[in-house]
């Protein structure tokens, strides 16, 4: 590249930044210089935005129903959009009563490692499961629903619990040309962590809306999903980053 190549595309990418060129003076900026727009490589993953998951749900998040007019507005900005469901059996092992003796948010050890028991939610078919009022996203692209397994959970969107099986989202996003995934929904130190984070296992770029989530918070799980999110390389956006 010439000198005078060089200076003009220095020019170029000042002017793009608010600088005026040659004045020295700060031009008013047009646009954020980081503000995302999304392009035809990128998808939001919407997780688990369910009845059971907000206020009134048998699983109900603090303040998980103020998500929804956010990612519905969020939604708007991807051509490409995924949503998932929890999709439990009714006798599925994640629930505490399947357990004698044991009461929801107890853990157990599991061939996979430590498994929370949790409230009943989410049973396939059953009212809980469906998507919560007013989210309205009619050009999503695909529904992915997970956690059918009875004997294993499945927080995340891309594997089981155990690591093994996949849902098949990786595949299918990486035939789309998908590299670049938003995350939003419920609940941020579960289904969306484990999720953002398997994303980076299968080679995307990741990053999380944190104002488009909300968390559970059992015993610090919040803080801890954050630190196992960053150390992963999954990003922390807010949903005025976007264009
Ligand atoms: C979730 C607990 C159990 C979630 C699902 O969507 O974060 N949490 N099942
Ligand atoms: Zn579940």
């Amino acid at each position: 590249m010439s000198a005078s190549t060089d200076r003009r595309r220095f020019l170029q990418l000042a002017s793009g930044f608010g600088l005026a060129a040659g004045t020295g003076a700060l031009a008013p900026a047009v646009a954020a210089p980081s503000a995302i727009a999304p392009t035809a490589h990128d998808a939001l993953v919407v997780i688990d935005v369910q009845k059971c998951f907000v206020p009134g749900g048998s699983l109900a998040v603090t303040d998980g129903d103020a998500v929804v007019p956010v990612i519905n507005a969020l939604a708007k900005k991807f051509d490409n959009v995924v949503l998932t469901q929890d999709w439990h059996t009714a006798d599925h092992m994640s629930f505490a009563s399947s357990h004698a003796g044991r009461k929801p948010f107890e853990t157990i050890d599991v061939y996979y490692g430590k498994q929370v028991l949790w409230p009943d939610h989410c049973v396939q078919g059953t009212e809980g499961a469906e998507f919560a009022p007013g989210l309205d996203i009619p050009h999503a692209i695909v529904v992915v629903r997970k956690g059918m397994r009875p004997k294993v959970d499945s927080y995340s969107a891309f594997y089981d619990a155990d690591g093994r099986t996949a849902t098949g989202l990786g595949a299918y996003l990486k035939a789309r040309g998908i590299r670049r995934l938003y995350f939003a929904g419920l609940a941020t130190d579960f289904c969306v962590a484990w999720s953002a984070i398997d994303a980076r296992r299968d080679g995307f770029q990741a990053a999380v809306v944190d104002d488009a989530c909300r968390g559970i918070d059992l015993n610090g799980s919040l803080a801890k999903a954050w630190a196992d999110m960053t150390k992963k390389g999954v990003k922390k956006v807010v949903s005025s980053d976007f264009a």
